[in-house]
């Protein structure tokens, strides 16, 4: 695997799952892979979960990891090509990513979108020119438009948790909040589970908030939380800002609150969610202190998704 940027760049997503699960049993079975290699981490956004189980994955592989705030400790850097550099941007992108693809074997980059120009956002001009101009292998931690080590996190847990002999029923809900989210998350949910095609996959938002089409794929899109969720084995509950209306919260219909009354249209859903979470304006208490809620599990497999993913990198 040369980069990992979206499930695009996965050849093998059953051997992934696989290697993940297996890294999962036996977490130092490769801790000689890594050694003498280091993997940096530049984020220019926040992160806990992230952060801390892929710097986990990478010492259980034997590597070094070096984290850097961007925004806290960096150069403010300049993406435009051919951009005359009289402002406050004091280090090109072409010179920041070679640099250090002189130091580094792996480069993760987290990078949240604008939310103000969808083109530029969509283009993922950030992490793309990480990947063009650094010379090795670029990690996800999630970019303006993905969030793939969370959606294979994701996809395992849904399978630890499916051991019934047909197809699970998996709904992704917009539920409200009170910030402007990026869609990276659900985007990244959406093209996981159409890849890989074990499922029957309902989508359901108000009208608005439709996800783009490519990342949405052959999903079945509902506007009726009550009706979609119906039967549900698995419930992905997740806020995001409007695609159409680019980057606006365009209403926020707080019925959409995940609660136990929504439980129980559903077949005794296991709930999900990539947390952060905001109680009780996402998904009530009485859901995530409730025996449904698997979201800690969820995030737990976050170092195995990480640690499949960097050994597929160090090849
Ligand atoms: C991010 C998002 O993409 O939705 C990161 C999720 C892994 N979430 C937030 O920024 C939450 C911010 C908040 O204030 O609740």
């Amino acid at each position: 695997m040369k980069n990992f940027l979206s499930v695009e760049d996965v050849p093998d997503l059953t051997g992934l799952l696989h290697k993940a699960l297996a890294y999962k049993a036996e977490p130092f079975v490769d801790k000689q892979l890594g050694v003498g290699k280091t993997l940096g981490m530049l984020f220019m956004n926040p992160s806990m979960r992230t952060r801390i189980s892929t710097q986990v994955a990478a010492r259980n592989l034997g590597m070094e990891v070096i984290v850097f705030n961007v925004e806290k400790d960096g150069w403010q850097l300049e993406f435009a090509d051919g951009a005359i550099m009289k402002g406050d941007k004091t280090e090109h992108i072409k010179e920041a990513a070679a640099v250090l693809g002189q130091y580094l074997q792996v480069l993760g980059i987290r990078s949240f979108p604008k939310l103000t120009d969808r083109n530029e956002d969509y283009s993922e001009h950030v992490i793309r020119q990480f990947a063009k101009y650094s010379n090795i292998p670029v990690l996800s931690l999630e970019s303006a438009t993905l969030h793939p080590l969370q959606s294979l996190a994701d996809i395992l847990t849904i399978k630890e948790n499916f051991q019934q002999p047909r197809r699970p029923k998996i709904v992704m809900t917009w539920a409200p909040h009170v910030k402007v989210l990026p869609q990276a998350v659900p985007n990244s949910f959406a093209q996981w589970v159409n890849a890989w095609g074990e499922a029957d996959f309902v989508i359901v938002q108000p009208e608005g908030y439709e996800l783009a089409e490519q990342f949405a794929g052959n999903a079945t899109i509902e506007n009726n939380q009550d009706k979609a969720l119906q039967g549900a084995d698995f419930v992905y509950v997740k806020n995001w800002s409007s695609y159409k209306n680019y980057g606006k919260i365009i209403r926020n219909d707080t019925s959409w609150m995940f609660t136990n009354k929504k439980l129980a249209l559903t077949n005794n859903a296991k709930v999900m969610h990539c947390l952060p979470v905001r109680r009780n304006i996402v998904i009530a208490d009485e859901i995530l202190d409730g025996p449904n809620s698997i979201v800690i599990p969820q995030a737990g497999n976050r170092v195995w998704a990480a640690q499949a993913v960097l050994s597929e990198l160090l090849k």
